[in-house]
């Protein structure tokens, strides 16, 4: 080669001298206020922490392997909000899994409700095909339509197990309608448990003389389709609405079908007035979304199919079962399905689900308040379906032979039966053991009197419980749940609470460990929190944040802020330092030019009774290195034209990206150093080549200073400095460098 050759300096530079700072990176921004965070948001955050701290393992029964993620914020009454999360097992996804955490509006953690007893402990390797799973659920019906690929899950009902999950649609060999879920042990091949989302209610026609019902179209062109309640829709077996020449449908006659759409459509659309009025809730299925109506069906039977409801009509095939305490049971069951934990198994939980049909089935009756069918607590009392009367009395569910009362033999109990005692709890919160409203007298079961609080709270604290459901809800665990309902959205009065309390004693279901108290008149409380709750602002510049406090029960009272978690550099002043309950301060945090780039969490802590915090997210832009601390790299010798060698800086508390322009300080010992090639290697083994060899490069033992675009890569980890002779003729080494993001 013929390169000059260079005489060695007298000396090579002092390692570690001046170095430049980061620039600041193109994306910071000036300090924009963000919007004030919603409920929902405040409560997913706060959920997102419970869920990922390392403290809650036990309480979400953890295992290695398995993961949580959100899958819905779901808003209550009174600010309430449920936050679901399902859960995946090394991948595979968890029936049972499911986990709601449930918080005030300022994100305050309330509840959390854990469907799963026992961590998982499986293998997740089948012994058993597919093809055998889908054989073994096809064989479950005497008629199959369809058949969905079995699924490979874990089945968290009870002891973990690793199941296919295989979804059937057809007929049973009864006949009836069924869209099955089996779920098949993918070890031994046996059917370990099975879900049927038909679910079947009985009910007559009725007639509501002639009422409004929403319906579309226009000129000569009409449809019995809900432009205002999204999905709602009603016509025949065919599943298309009924369509007519103008907008006046049906004749009032019995057997006419178009007027069982009439009932239908009407009814529906008190039930979804009501749970928006009543509940907060947005459509039948809580997104807004509503299933569609058939009616026509050749049966003496109504059913939830899971994706539809469909009406039949009376033994004597007078009249369509289309009464509006029947379509709300029917749409009631859609209710549950679309709530949190979903159907889930089983006679108890079958029962709670035909319960739920009939208690929203009276929510909407008592809602519509029709003088034609005057609100009660019977369900199909214009049923002439066999010539006597209601099918069942949620005052007295032994007037149709049905239980009043929980007992351990509730959980082989046909579901209708089933649901006799939680309809005669829901009752008893309603109305009580002695109506004074004309509503009849209900028998406990154990000999108590209890007042109710009527039947608008009852239902609020029934689908309140419901959003914290999980998909083995139990009697006990409804208890539980109702319990915590009444007094998170009554926090007080302890009236609701122990009406709910007395309640479930009066239908023997026992106290249940843990289960929550009220205390009487709480003492004073507040709530805080910070809008804007983040901000961005270059070093040496302020940000500032409003804080609000509310009473949030009892008295106002003194509040004392204070902030923690400043970057170093930076200060916090609120003004003024203390506040009212229910009034506000403003904090300005100021930064100074030393204060570290990097995002920080501040947490505002107020003190008054109670101890209560929030937080604020605060970026400083164009600080120094961000924190980031490591030590230099260490020398090395570069071997004659041999392997690259590599020396290591292992960087940590960046807490952010590289900025866009980081810089290596490189103090090289070498005969020439235009034969040396120099590169950096990030953490994630990403290579930037700082230099190439070059036969002009005349330089010699000095501190090369190299500027290097980082703004992709994360700060921490090992960052590497390799450096190879490409030419057989000289040595030398590297005294230390020095990374700065
Ligand atoms: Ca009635
Ligand atoms: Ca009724
Ligand atoms: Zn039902």
């Amino acid at each position: 080669m013929g390169r000059r050759k260079l005489i060695p300096a007298a000396a090579a530079l002092a390692a570690g001298a001046a170095l430049t700072l980061a620039a600041t990176p193109a994306s910071a921004q000036p300090q924009t206020p963000s919007p004030t965070p919603a409920p929902a948001a405040l409560a997913a955050s706060a959920a997102d922490r419970l869920v990922g701290s390392a403290g809650t393992s036990s309480l979400l029964r953890r295992a290695d392997g398995d993961a949580l993620k959100r899958t819905g914020v779901v808003q209550g009454t009174r600010g309430l909000q449920y936050v679901t999360y399902a859960r995946t097992f090394k991948g595979l996804p968890v029936v049972g899994g499911d986990v709601v955490v449930t918080t005030d509006a300022a994100g305050t953690v309330k509840d959390t409700a854990v469907a799963q007893t026992a961590p998982i402990a499986v293998g997740t390797t089948a012994t058993v095909s597919a093809a055998r799973a889908a054989a073994t659920a096809r064989a479950r019906l005497a008629e199959v339509d369809t058949a969905a690929a079995p699924q490979l899950k874990v089945l968290a009902w009870g002891a973990p197990k690793l199941v296919y999950e295989s979804v059937v649609a057809g007929r049973t060999a009864q006949g009836r309608p069924s869209h099955l879920h089996v779920f098949v042990d993918a070890r031994t091949g046996k059917v370990v448990d099975q879900v049927d989302d038909v679910r079947e209610g009985t009910g007559n026609g009725y007639y509501y003389g002639t009422v409004t019902i929403n319906t579309s179209g226009s000129g000569s062109s009409y449809s019995m389709t809900d432009p205002t309640r999204p999905g709602l829709k009603c016509g025949g077996q065919n599943g298309s609405a009924y369509t007519g020449t103008d907008d006046v449908w049906g004749n009032g006659s019995g057997t006419n079908l178009e007027t069982a759409c009439v009932d239908a459509m009407w009814g529906a659309q008190r039930e979804i007035d009501m749970l928006a009025a009543w509940f907060n809730r947005n459509g039948i299925q809580g997104n807004g979304s509503n299933p569609p109506i058939r009616v026509g069906l050749n049966d003496v039977n109504a059913y939830w199919n899971g994706s539809y409801v469909n009406f039949g009509h009376n033994q004597a095939n007078t009249r369509q079962a289309t009464p509006i305490d029947v379509v709300g049971h029917e749409l009631g069951h859609a209710v549950f399905q679309y709530t949190p934990g979903g159907a889930g198994s089983g006679n108890e939980n079958g029962g709670i689900n035909e319960s739920t049909g009939d208690i929203f089935g009276a929510l909407t009756e008592a809602y519509a308040n029709s003088p034609l069918d005057p609100p009660d607590y019977s369900v199909g009392e214009e049923v002439d379906l066999v010539g006597d009367g209601p099918i069942r009395y949620m005052y007295n569910p032994s007037l149709a032979g049905d239980p009043n009362c929980w007992s351990t033999s509730i959980p082989s109990t046909e579901v209708h039966s089933a649901a006799g005692p939680l309809n005669h709890w829901f009752y008893l919160v309603a109305e009580g053991t002695a109506p004074t409203d004309g509503q009849p007298a209900s028998p406990t079961c154990n000999s108590s009197s209890v007042t109710g609080i009527s039947i608008r709270k009852a239902g609020e604290i029934y689908y309140n419980a419901m959003q914290a459901k999980t998909s083995t809800w139990k009697y006990a665990n409804i208890r539980t749940a109702t319990l915590n309902a009444a007094k998170n959205l009554y926090p007080n009065s302890c009236t609701e609470f122990n009406t709910v309390k007395a309640a479930w004693n009066a239908i023997s279901v026992p106290a249940q460990s843990g289960e929550a108290t009220c205390t009487g008149t709480p003492s004073n409380d507040f709530s805080l929190s910070v809008s804007p709750a983040s901000g961005s602002v270059a070093a040496g510049s302020s940000a500032t944040t409003t804080v609000a406090t509310a009473t949030t029960a009892g008295s106002a009272q003194t509040v004392t802020l204070s902030a923690s978690g400043l970057p170093s550099g930076a200060t916090a002043t609120f003004s003024p330092a203390s506040v009212t309950s229910g009034s506000s301060s403003t904090l300005t945090i100021a930064t100074s030019a030393s204060t570290p780039s990097g995002t920080y969490a501040v947490t505002v802590t107020g003190t008054g009774s109670a101890t209560h915090t929030a937080t604020y997210t605060l970026t400083v832009t164009g600080g120094p290195g961000g924190g980031c601390s490591g030590t230099n790299g260490t020398d090395v010798s570069i071997p004659d034209a041999g392997p690259a060698v590599t020396s290591t800086i292992t960087i940590s508390g960046c807490g952010r990206n590289g900025s866009a322009t980081s810089t290596v300080a490189v103090n090289i010992r070498h005969t020439y150093r235009g034969d040396l090639v120099v590169d950096l290697v990030a953490p994630d083994g990403t290579s930037y080549r700082l230099k190439n060899s070059s036969l002009f490069d005349g330089a010699d033992n000095v501190i090369a200073t190299y500027t290097v675009n980082l703004s992709a890569k994360a700060g921490d980890g090992a960052w590497k400095l390799q450096v190879r002779d490409v030419y057989s003729q000289d040595t030398g080494s590297i005294d230390t460098w020095t990374l700065t993001l």
